[in-house]
């Protein structure tokens, strides 16, 4: 099976596993595990913040942002497509107490005006704006990449309004490479970011929340609040650390993948690829297609093809460390084999 569902599914190598079995290892709630130390230090270092925090996942260390940047009876601005929105099970609500205000957007930028015109005034109906939310790159746009200037723009009309900026960074690396913008420079405009090392970059398990030291001495008890608080886990840093010094230079081939697989798309079957494909993810829309979203997906999966439907009429094509070359040539013949059948 060619399984481009998601960046997610990625085995560890065996480095990684030989890394896994290697780590010397503490009780991370007493901070006593060093390879967890290590993965922190490093990764803060990385994106240029004080300090930084190993959470289990994407979602653990966005809603640990949330709980420590707000307070219950508070409300985030973000855009109405963002995973923190449509994919954590309204865990902002449910857990934080925060109320989610959702703008439009294109390709994840909403507008400055909009987002000005969200803040809250200070009035006894109203509840406090506790934070702007931004996702970059932006999933359910196409992996779109956040251009340099809305970040700064938006970081300023935050700043303006003693505001707070969190970047959801699931694929900051992403983001980073495909514009060649050092990760400094994204970083520099958020007060808090989160990142994946479970998606492109291969680890099995893991997220980094990174922040100033006083906002991850807060989301340190957060963690433990969300059951986050691990003990012997450098076994699962260890490949982090690993992914982080030897998996971000390659996205490059992932983007190039999926430019390739777009343009075939486009070229072979009767989906469109309608978004420029800046990084790894592809969103195929089925408006024209002789076929509904579930039987391409069907299609495929009886043809070794593993995708999954996105929207209701839309497809998701995601490349990632585990698809090589010759496999995008491989879905290319299996999407032609497809049209064939379609024009029967
Ligand atoms: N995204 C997953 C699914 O949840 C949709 C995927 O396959 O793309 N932020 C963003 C932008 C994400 O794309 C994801 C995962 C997360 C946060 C959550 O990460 P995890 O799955 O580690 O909790």
């Amino acid at each position: 099976m060619i399984d481009l569902r998601s960046d997610t599914i990625t085995k560890p190598s065996q480095l990684m596993r030989d890394m896994m079995a290697q780590a010397v290892v503490g009780d991370d709630v007493y901070r006593e595990d060093p390879t967890i130390n290590e993965l922190e230090q490093y990764a803060a270092q990385m994106v240029g913040k004080e300090a930084a925090l190993f959470v289990t996942s994407g979602t653990q260390g966005n809603q640990a942002a949330i709980l420590t940047h707000c307070r219950s009876g508070q409300e985030a601005i973000m855009d109405e497509d963002a995973h923190v929105f449509v994919y954590e099970g309204a865990a902002i609500s449910a857990f934080a107490g925060v109320q989610s205000k959702t703008l439009h957007h294109h390709r994840g930028q909403m507008s400055l005006d909009e987002i000005e015109e969200a803040i809250r005034a200070d009035d006894v109906h109203y509840p406090e704006t506790g934070l702007i939310w931004l996702e970059n790159t932006h999933n359910r746009s196409g992996g779109s990449v956040l251009p340099i200037d809305h970040l700064r723009e938006v970081h300023q009309l935050a700043q303006k309004h003693h505001i707070p900026v969190h970047m959801d960074g699931a694929r900051l690396f992403n983001a980073s490479i495909a514009s060649n913008t050092s990760l400094h420079e994204i970083t520099q405009y958020t007060d808090s970011v989160q990142f994946c090392l479970s998606k492109g970059l291969g680890a099995p398990v893991g997220s980094i929340l990174a922040g100033d030291q006083n906002f991850i001495d807060k989301a340190r008890k957060k963690r433990k609040m969300l059951g986050g608080g691990l003990r012997q886990a450098g076994v699962l840093a260890a490949p982090g650390l690993l992914a982080l010094k030897s998996n971000i230079q390659r996205l490059a081939d992932d983007h190039h993948h999926a430019k390739r697989l777009a343009e075939a798309i486009n070229t072979y079957t009767d989906l469109s690829v309608n978004h420029t494909v800046e990084t790894n993810i592809i969103v195929a829309d089925t408006n024209h297609s002789k076929w509904s979203a579930p039987q391409w997906v069907k299609e495929m999966a009886d043809r070794g093809v593993a995708i999954i439907q996105y929207k209701p009429k839309a497809l998701r094509f995601t490349t990632h460390l585990d698809v090589s070359s010759d496999d995008i040539e491989m879905v290319i013949e299996k999407l032609k084999e497809c049209s064939r059948k379609v024009a029967e």
